[in-house]
């Protein structure tokens, strides 16, 4: 780190004239060195609702002289908005995988033609939750009730393997999903009282039948028998959430050398139910739930950096 790792690194950028980030509208004949050089987190969730109110959260939560009313939305707005408040960027991926590669692609391609060093990403966002009452105690960290807090130490796909398969000319490959286990214990040292735990993060591809759900339009052709049989062996494999970009998430940065952690609040228990019932008052407080763990982790990050030639990490 910073640099690509040289394996996945893509050798023909270098020689593109102009290299456009076609979806975050901005390209590298833009000075980018000036607009994002001194970038070192990555904040990103699914809604760009989200990263604009993450923003503001950081701007008036964070001494970083910057104040939320003047914030506005750097390149273009259609397929997401980015924010930058000192050196964190905000910004919003889309729902599922094949939109949040997208991001992964260009924002790394951005902060690799601004001279970034040293950076690392993060997703905080929704998910659904996998609780056993009674089953939590010895685990790292206790908790059984929507709202709690999951910090992810690897992503599982939906065929319950810790891997991601990413198909590239009609051929399968197969890619690692470990998250950085060092961001993971941080995030998780400064959660306070609030209630986090480190668990397995199942990234599907699908909200409804991917994530084994009744209450989609179509007969799923399963019951809720086989629901529930599909929840426990997950459960029994380490997942402690469900949600539909882990997998993505941890193998693009495990190959670009990224170090990158999943926060996502649970909004419901998914052994106990499907319909996000909660109202809207809840799931605001639950959605930001995972917003705080981390202001508190970039609190102590930044006091750790050093100002003049960028952290000291
Ligand atoms: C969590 O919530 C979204 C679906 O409602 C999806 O982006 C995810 O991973
Ligand atoms: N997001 C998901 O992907 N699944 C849930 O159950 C809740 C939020």
């Amino acid at each position: 780190m910073p640099e690509l790792s040289d394996k996945h690194r893509h050798p023909h950028i270098d020689e593109l004239d102009v290299d456009f980030l076609y979806h975050l509208g901005l390209d590298s004949s833009m000075d980018l060195p000036g607009m994002f050089g001194d970038v070192k987190f990555v904040c990103m969730g699914g809604s760009a609702k989200r990263a604009e109110s993450f923003a503001k959260k950081l701007a008036t939560d964070l001494d970083l002289g910057v104040h939320p009313e003047f914030l506005e939305p750097i390149g273009k707005t259609e397929r997401g908005s980015m924010f930058k408040v000192g050196p964190i960027l905000s910004l919003s991926h889309g729902m599922g995988m094949p939109s949040m590669s997208i991001f992964l692609h260009e924002v790394t391609k951005m902060l690799e033609h601004a001279g970034a060093e040293d950076y690392r990403f993060m997703r905080i966002g929704t998910s659904g939750g996998v609780f056993r009452s009674g089953e939590e105690e010895g685990t790292i960290g206790i908790g059984v009730e929507p709202g709690t807090v999951i910090v992810a130490e690897q992503a599982i796909d939906e065929r319950l393997r810790p891997i991601h398969q990413k198909v590239k000319l009609g051929r399968p490959h197969i890619y690692e999903t470990w998250f950085d286990e060092e961001m993971a214990r941080e995030l998780y040292d400064v959660r306070g009282d609030m209630r986090v735990q480190i668990g397995k993060t199942l990234g599907a591809n699908d909200f409804y039948e991917g994530q084994g759900r009744l209450d989609g339009a179509l007969n799923p052709g399963y019951t809720e028998a086989d629901k529930l049989d599909y929840l426990n062996r997950a459960y029994d494999v380490g997942v402690r959430n469900i949600e539909m970009e882990a997998p993505e998430l941890a193998s693009f940065c495990l190959r670009a050398g990224i170090p990158a952690a999943l926060v996502c609040a649970t909004l419901l228990n998914r052994l106990e139910g499907d319909q996000v019932a909660s109202s809207d008052e809840e799931r605001a407080k639950w959605s930001l739930d995972a917003q705080p763990l981390v202001v508190r982790y970039l609190r102590k990050k930044l006091a750790e950096g050093v100002p003049e030639d960028g952290m000291n990490m």
